[in-house]
């Protein structure tokens, strides 16, 4: 596989390194870990890595490149961590001579086709885990930088190895790059960053959280979330509330401009899609939610009540 994805490098002397939109830790890591790769391994070559990226990894990498038109139609495209052609950040990937596709999701129905490499594994924990396969060989020569990137992706998709599915190769790859040098004190230290305003949202619902026996909740007002909408959707900050001791069901009930309320639950152990549902949700059995519900003065009551219900057994 390797002789073929090398190959297709030599056929360009213009390559760009393409990420997903909302670029993550995965995917701004693997671009970085391809750049590296191609810039010490083949010294003729010019290659670019677009997209928006993850700012605070600048710090420890690089920042993308910006880039004009007209290099797009002269170069060879390299898709990392998606296979949609509608998930590409930049779409004058389209305008490339020719597309490679590296990528650990699902392909789906709008995967790119015409692809003259493609190497697509859904088992993997993050697309950096495929790039160590793929490229990490004793005939390179690989930088730290890119080491430390692929440690950097492996550490983000897997949620520092709380998500191994079923790819504990991940776990040995990890090994291996602390082995070969890898500085994780400083991934770890970077992963860790948060924004101000992440850091402000957290400790919004830190001081205004309410406990109802087993159950906590937080209640975020319209001016609230509208203050900080750079952190995009504040319901995934449900977990903020998760971690308490003693607590089963755990609750972020968000203000929308239109006084509707959207909800998020999520419950150690007890099953509370059902009352998801009673108020026009849904979702997974521990993992729930209501997109829109007009919000009436005793709604939240409510729904505590039916929480502490299924939480003591007895039917809603
Ligand atoms: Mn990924």
């Amino acid at each position: 596989m390797i002789n073929k994805f090398i190959r297709l490098l030599n056929k360009y002397d213009n390559i760009i390194i393409f990420g997903h939109m909302n670029c993550d830790g995965d995917c701004f890591s693997s671009q970085i870990a391809m750049y590296e790769f191609i810039k010490n391994n083949f010294k003729n070559k010019k290659v670019y890595l677009v997209g928006s990226g993850v700012e605070k990894m600048f710090s420890l990498f690089f920042k993308p490149h910006v880039l004009d038109d007209e290099i797009f139609f002269s170069s060879l495209g390299i898709a990392l961590d998606f296979n949609e052609d509608y998930r590409c950040e930049d779409q004058r990937i389209f305008n490339c001579k020719e597309l490679a596709v590296i990528d650990h999701h699902n392909v789906g129905p709008h995967s790119i086709n015409n692809t003259s490499f493609s190497y697509i594994d859904n088992s993997a924990s993050s697309c950096a885990s495929l790039l160590y396969k793929l490229l990490v060989k004793k005939c390179f020569k690989i930088s730290n930088m890119m080491l430390t990137a692929l440690f950097y992706g492996i550490v983000a998709d897997t949620n520092r190895f709380m998500y191994l599915e079923n790819d504990l190769r991940s776990l040995t790859i990890c090994k291996k790059l602390i082995k070969l040098g890898v500085d994780y004190k400083s991934v770890y230290q970077n992963i860790s960053l948060t924004s101000l305003s992440s850091f402000k949202v957290t400790s919004y619902i830190y001081s205004n959280f309410k406990i109802d026996n087993k159950v906590i909740y937080c209640v975020v007002p319209k001016e609230i979330k509208n203050a900080f909408l750079d952190v995009g959707y504040i319901g995934k900050y449900v977990n903020t509330l998760g971690n308490l001791n003693g607590i089963e069901v755990w609750i972020l009930f968000i203000e929308n401009d239109d006084d509707t309320l959207t909800v998020e639950f999520r419950s150690k152990s007890v099953g509370v899609v059902s009352i998801a549902k009673k108020y026009g949700g849904g979702g997974h059995n521990l993992a729930c939610g209501i997109q829109k519900i007009n919000f009436k003065n005793d709604l939240i009551s409510n729904i505590i009540k039916d929480i502490n219900k299924v939480l003591n057994g007895e039917g809603i």
